[in-house]
């Protein structure tokens, strides 16, 4: 018994419907990410570039020292631009570290945000996350660290941190999950266990990221996400470093026209 019975409202990810492309679209109307690094600059290289192969017309990293590792089109920039109000999304957590003080700037901001990685151990309890639009990326291990033992099995423990954080919930693993508060429930198709490697889960943020910042739904934008990076693993074959995951991004979007 999966516990779908007690979890209502639940579908298997489909094909995702992305947002329309406008013939006069500028840089900032296709959506801006504002990522904030913290210890490791190559997670958020991995994140920032994810959001930018995603469709998001702008993508910056607010750093307090600079990352050589960013691909050319992605702003460098310090917090101050976090109160730009044209922020479509904020990410936070991958490569942050142990710098809690990231998070706690990052909550500050009014937009939608992803929290992924080692912020969601600086979370603490997951009420703080009420009143915020947010989606939080866990694996196994992020997951107990912010929701403890919740008892059930894994779609009714996502529906239950879901409903307890006010949060989109991507709970991670073989067999991921996305959980809204009001109860949808999305089940992903099976992706390759070659996902397994370091760096694909900072890849799945930065592309969330990204989607949420064209004003997809929360919801909507992880079940996209998660689809995506499931068909890019595919594509980018067994061998694929988190790199070449996103190299293969824009060849599993096209299966979306
Ligand atoms: P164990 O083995 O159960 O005792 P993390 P991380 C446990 C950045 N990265 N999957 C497990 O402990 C990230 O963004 C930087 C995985 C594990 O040791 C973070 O900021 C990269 N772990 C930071 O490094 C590329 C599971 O949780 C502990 C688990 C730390 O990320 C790599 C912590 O796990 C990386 O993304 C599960 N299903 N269940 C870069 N290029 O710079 C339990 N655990 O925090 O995911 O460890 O990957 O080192
Ligand atoms: P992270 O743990 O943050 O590095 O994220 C790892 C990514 O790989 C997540 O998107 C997981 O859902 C995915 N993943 C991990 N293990 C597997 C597996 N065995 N099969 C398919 N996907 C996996
Ligand atoms: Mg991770």
């Amino acid at each position: 018994d999966i516990g779908i019975d007690a979890v209502g409202d639940w579908h298997e990810i489909g094909v995702p419907t992305l947002p329309a492309l406008a013939a006069d679209a500028h840089k900032y109307s296709r959506g801006l990410v504002h990522a904030l690094a913290g210890e490791m600059p190559g997670a958020i290289a991995l994140a920032a570039n994810a959001a930018a192969r995603a469709g998001a017309g702008y993508v910056r990293v607010s750093t307090s020292r600079s990352i050589d590792n960013l691909p050319a089109a992605i702003v460098q920039t310090d917090t101050a631009t976090l109160n730009d109000p044209r922020i479509g999304c904020v990410l936070v957590g991958p490569g942050m570290g142990d710098i809690p003080q990231v998070l706690t700037l990052a909550l500050t901001s009014k937009a939608p945000i992803v929290i992924d990685a080692d912020a969601l151990g600086q979370i603490g309890e997951p009420e703080r996350l009420r009143g915020q639009d947010a989606i939080v990326t866990p694996h196994e291990g992020e997951f107990v660290r912010l929701f403890g033992e919740i008892v059930g099995s894994k779609p009714e423990r996502a529906a239950a941190a879901a409903k307890q954080s006010g949060a989109v919930v991507v709970y991670k693993g073989p067999d991921t999950l996305v959980a809204a508060p009001d109860g949808r429930l999305g089940f992903a198709p099976p992706a390759p266990a070659w996902l397994a490697s370091a760096g694909t889960g900072d890849v799945l943020a930065g592309m969330i990221a990204g989607l949420r910042a064209q004003a997809m739904d929360g919801f909507e934008a992880a079940c996209a996400a998660v689809w995506l990076h499931g068909r890019a693993a595919e594509i980018a074959g067994p061998a694929m470093i988190a790199d070449e995951l996103i190299e293969a991004l824009p060849h599993a979007l096209v299966l979306c026209r």
